[in-house]
């Protein structure tokens, strides 16, 4: 079958949120030699984007939603170890403090940046998602971190980005970090409204961004 015949499988299947389907249709990718990172980004978060429609039009409701997300993070037990087995190994790029801010509980895209960071020679704190701002602050300070990486995907939470900025400016620490932010409801004009010193659209993006600001 042709990657781009795979991919509508993938996409259709997160779409028909039926898990079984989802894991079919990334083995049967795999078995035609299609790459784990192109399966995630050209066939499963396609659907997932047109669920995000489905869900804004009242297509679908919440369940349908939870159920969507929970196919996408079957495919991503298979997946993860195969994008590892191509990482990097050796010298340690840099340290990263990351997590989705607090009342935020988005994790799928945080989990492909982590995977990312992993695979590309960064060491990653993994806070988790709904993290309070001085959880990301202390975390920060006790690992020497390079980069405090924040994820929000509310329009209603992104104001956590803003008040990490504004705690470790209170605490003197502002210049010990770079920060930087990402996540669906985010822009680059919000990143520059709250001084974050980077913004990306996609984890691709979010690691060549890392990799400049600590070098
Ligand atoms: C899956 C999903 C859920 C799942 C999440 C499961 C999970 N474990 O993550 C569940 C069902 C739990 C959920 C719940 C809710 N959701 Co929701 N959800 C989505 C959906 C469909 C996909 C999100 C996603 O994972 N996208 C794929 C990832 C890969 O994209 P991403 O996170 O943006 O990440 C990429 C980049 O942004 C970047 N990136 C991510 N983080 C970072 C960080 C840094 C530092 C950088 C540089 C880059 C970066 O890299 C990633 C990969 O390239 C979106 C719609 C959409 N299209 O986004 C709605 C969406 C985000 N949800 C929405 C809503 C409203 C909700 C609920 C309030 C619904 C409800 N009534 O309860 C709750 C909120 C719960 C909460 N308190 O957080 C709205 C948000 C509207 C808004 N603007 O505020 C959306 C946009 C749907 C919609 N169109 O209405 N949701």
């Amino acid at each position: 079958m042709a990657d781009a015949d795979h991919f509508d499988k993938l996409k259709q299947s997160i779409i028909d949120q039926d898990e079984d389907q989802v894991l079919a249709a990334v083995n049967a990718a795999l078995d035609d030699g299609v790459e784990a990172k192109a399966i995630i980004d050209q066939g499963l978060l396609p659907g997932l984007n047109v669920i995000g429609e489905q869900f804004e039009c009242e297509d679908i409701f919440l369940p349908e939603l939870m159920q969507a997300a929970l196919a996408f993070q079957a495919a991503m037990v298979i997946l993860e170890p195969k994008i590892k087995e191509q990482g990097a190994a050796g010298e340690k790029k840099g340290k990263i403090v990351l997590g989705t801010v607090k009342g935020d509980l988005h994790s799928i895209g945080k989990n492909i940046l982590k995977l990312l960071y992993e695979t590309s020679g960064f060491e990653v704190w993994d806070l988790g998602i709904d993290v309070d701002l001085f959880q990301f602050v202390d975390k920060a300070k006790e690992v020497d971190a390079d980069i405090i990486a924040m994820s929000a995907l509310l329009t209603t939470t992104l104001i956590g980005q803003r008040d990490v900025i504004e705690a470790l400016k209170d605490q003197g620490q502002r210049d010990n970090f770079k920060v930087i932010i990402g996540g669906g409801a985010t822009t680059k004009e919000w990143a520059d409204t709250i001084g974050a010193d980077g913004w990306a659209a996609s984890a691709y993006e979010a690691v060549t961004l890392s990799a400049k600001l600590v070098s």
